[in-house]
């Protein structure tokens, strides 16, 4: 089974609209490559100006949050039809910072994965374990916890169609990296557990990510790896570097 991989940027809260499109044109050519699906997950307020500046070249747009409503009452808020008429493609559900600082739980990071399918949208699902539970030796339960609520009631054809991005908390923005072994080991798992929940044909098909500190320097061993699909990249998607990761 050849997976096609996807190499996604999480910008995070960084760049202002015109830094974006600055941003966008210097990483215009560096980042062409037709065997991967490069994508950049941008701040709400960048979707627009980053759509249009992506125009015409192989980068898909994704957005980096949502809410599970279409419209109505929820000042602050952004909804699937609008990110979808904005021209986005995919969108990230589940990042540890939105877990930890905003107290998203499984239950609607559930919801949201579930919308984003029924919108059109294709989620980037997070999921990943702290240094505690790494530490504990806990961390497999643990994800595989995660992965199980966050699917409830998820298709296998959605999941076929689903991306699925392993951080492990304490290698975000830390410098630390999980080694290429212990990358592949939870993104192994992650497989056999979509094998269990679905089928082998399913687990086939979906594609993981590794996301953590992947940077110029050690993407191409993690990317070796079978069951790493491709990488959710931090701050090395700001830079000339995200090139480099693209074609590594
Ligand atoms: C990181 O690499 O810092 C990330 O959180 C990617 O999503």
């Amino acid at each position: 089974m050849s997976r096609r991989r996807i190499i996604a940027g999480n910008w995070k809260m960084n760049k202002t609209p015109s830094e974006a499109v600055a941003l966008c044109a210097e990483l215009k050519d560096l980042v062409k490559n037709d065997a991967v699906d490069v994508v950049y997950c941008v701040p709400a307020i960048d979707i627009v100006p980053v759509v249009e500046a992506v125009k015409g070249t192989n980068v898909h747009v994704g957005a980096e949050n949502f809410y599970i409503v279409d419209n109505g009452a929820f000042t602050g808020e952004i909804s699937a039809p609008m990110l979808k008429d904005a021209g986005v493609e995919y969108v990230i559900i589940g990042h540890s910072e939105r877990r930890d600082i905003f107290g998203e739980n499984d239950i609607l990071i559930n919801q949201k994965v579930k919308k984003a399918f029924a919108s059109g949208l294709t989620p980037i699902l997070c999921c990943g374990e702290s240094l505690a539970l790494r530490k504990a030796d806990t961390y497999k339960e643990w994800i595989e916890r995660q992965i199980t609520w966050d699917l409830d009631g998820v298709t296998a054809d959605q999941v076929k169609k689903l991306v699925i991005a392993y951080e492990p908390i304490w290698a975000i923005g830390t410098g630390e990296t999980a080694t290429a072994d212990q990358a592949e080991e939870v993104c192994g798992l992650i497989r056999a557990l979509i094998a269990k929940l679905y089928d082998q044909a399913t687990a086939d098909e979906v594609r993981i990510q590794y996301g953590g500190s992947m940077n110029a320097g050690n993407a191409a061993e993690l990317l070796s790896k079978p069951n790493i699909d491709g990488g959710l990249i931090g701050g090395a998607s700001l830079k000339p570097d995200f090139g480099k990761i693209v074609n590594a």
